[in-house]
């Protein structure tokens, strides 16, 4: 599906003008500034954990949750045909408690897999079925209740050659598109989605996953889209993100990045922490830089509750928010790309007459042309009628002609632009007999 309409999506238009405003929303939630430019704005969750602050927090800022583990293989079939549904229900019943999609991750993969079927002995056939039989399952378990499913994950080494697990040892790249067929015949209006690591800059892997999504296209696999994971490393977000993602929105299928997380080696320092904000907020700006991306995920939103201290030892500090669930710099970095656009409003334009001064027979006039719209003005014009004779005799700041009663005063070439909010004022000399009463309007254009 192409990136959602939003109430936001009128400003999608400025976006691409890359009129982008300052922060002044930073006070709104990220989700809210998320759907204004026509992202979802997820994270994972452990479901375990939704209670208190956790849930609140996640509730109040995204508006996606991807489960980190409950909707694994090993998690919901954990022996052959027995399903356990328990932690996955969870989640998926707050999103909708909350008003969140929901990512679903993952149907095949090559790990958090059960060791019957990691270990068990295969004919390509049988676990062809087992394959689609899981899928199968939990597809419709979920049916109408999953926005993105991470049909496959990970199916590629780091040369972009395809992973020999048991799925691509026993049944070749084949198993990627029986895999997705079976998601599509089990819940047709999910998008389903490729997912891997270290594909998100342009490199031998993210060649090879384009290679296989061309494949894959080019045999009418429905693969909806493709999921970046960016695990990145701090100060190092790809060049060539931006541009990456391009080229997969290019062939025909959305994107989104799914499990953002940006580590560095501990101790966090105020430099460290400055620089993830700009880390973080440079892949949001890439994401909304491409129309086709629908969204960004974090892989966790606190540190309290991240995988990489336990991955990388003496790395952490990874997301956006610290143990103590208080925003970190990089919540701002998120915040600040999100940053609602400032449409060009159009040039307001109002004229004030004033009588400056009157004697017998004659008087001096000053108008005022203010700009209360929100664009420049780029040349003014004032007309009016004068209601007892008045003759304009001479003018300075501005071409007055009068035929009649009506009196047209145009700007100069040295006072015709005007800035929002600014003004220009022109003056004249004119005659009066009897009364010298105002014009009741001024017409400025
Ligand atoms: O966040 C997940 C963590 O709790 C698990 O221990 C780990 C096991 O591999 O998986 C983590 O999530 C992974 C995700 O499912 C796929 N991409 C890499 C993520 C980090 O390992």
């Amino acid at each position: 599906m192409f990136r959602r309409l939003t109430a936001g999506a009128a400003l999608l238009a400025a976006a691409a003008l890359g009129l982008a405003g300052p922060a002044s929303a930073a006070d709104a939630p990220l989700r809210d500034l998320a759907d204004a430019r026509g992202i979802y704005l997820g994270t994972a969750v452990t479901g375990g954990k939704l209670t208190g602050a956790y849930a609140d927090t996640a509730a109040a800022q995204f508006d996606s949750v991807t489960p980190g583990n409950e909707m694994k293989w090993g998690s919901v079939e954990p022996v052959r045909g027995q399903f356990s549904w328990t932690g996955a229900d969870r989640v998926v019943d707050f999103a909708e408690a909350h008003g969140q999609r929901v990512r679903g991750h993952t149907l095949v993969w090559h790990s958090q897999l059960p060791s019957w079927v990691s270990n068990g002995t295969w004919t390509p056939d049988a676990l062809r079925t087992v394959m689609t039989d899981h899928v199968t399952t939990e597809v419709s378990r979920y049916k109408g209740r999953i926005d993105h499913w991470d049909v496959v994950n990970e199916p590629l080494n780091e040369d972009g050659t395809l992973r020999q697990s048991v799925f691509g040892a026993t049944l070749g790249e084949s198993y990627i598109g029986d895999a997705f067929r079976a998601a599509r015949a089990a819940d047709p209006a999910a998008e389903l989605y490729l997912n891997d690591y270290s594909t998100d800059g342009l490199g031998a892997k993210s060649d090879g996953m384009y290679a296989l999504v061309e494949r894959l296209l080019a045999q009418g696999v429905p693969v909806d889209g493709v999921g970046f994971q960016a695990h990145l490393i701090l100060g190092q977000v790809p060049s060539t993100l931006e541009a990456n993602l391009r080229r997969f929105a290019d062939l025909g299928v959305d994107v989104a990045i799914t499990e953002l997380d940006i580590r560095m080696t501990l101790p966090a320092t105020d430099a460290k922490l400055a620089q993830q904000k700009a880390d973080y907020a440079a892949v949001t700006r890439a994401c909304l830089a491409v129309t086709r991306c629908a969204g960004l995920t974090v892989w966790g939103f606190t540190d309290s509750d991240s995988w990489i201290p336990d991955f990388f030892p003496g790395q952490g500090a990874a997301t956006p928010y610290d143990e103590n669930l208080n925003p970190k710099p990089a919540y701002a970095g998120i915040a600040e790309a999100l940053a609602p656009v400032t449409p060009p409003g159009p040039a307001g334009c109002t004229a004030a007459y004033t009588v400056q001064s009157q004697w017998g027979g004659g008087f001096t006039g000053q108008v005022t042309v203010r700009n209360t719209g929100t664009a420049p003005l780029t040349g003014w014009k004032v007309v009016w009628e004068y209601p007892a004779g008045q003759r304009v005799t001479q003018a300075w700041n501005a071409t007055v002609t009068q035929t009649g009663t009506a009196v047209t005063a145009a700007n100069l070439s040295y006072n015709g632009t005007v800035p929002a909010g600014g003004s220009a004022t022109f003056g004249f000399n004119a005659s009066w007999t009897g009364a010298n009463p105002p014009p009741a309007v001024l017409t400025c254009t």
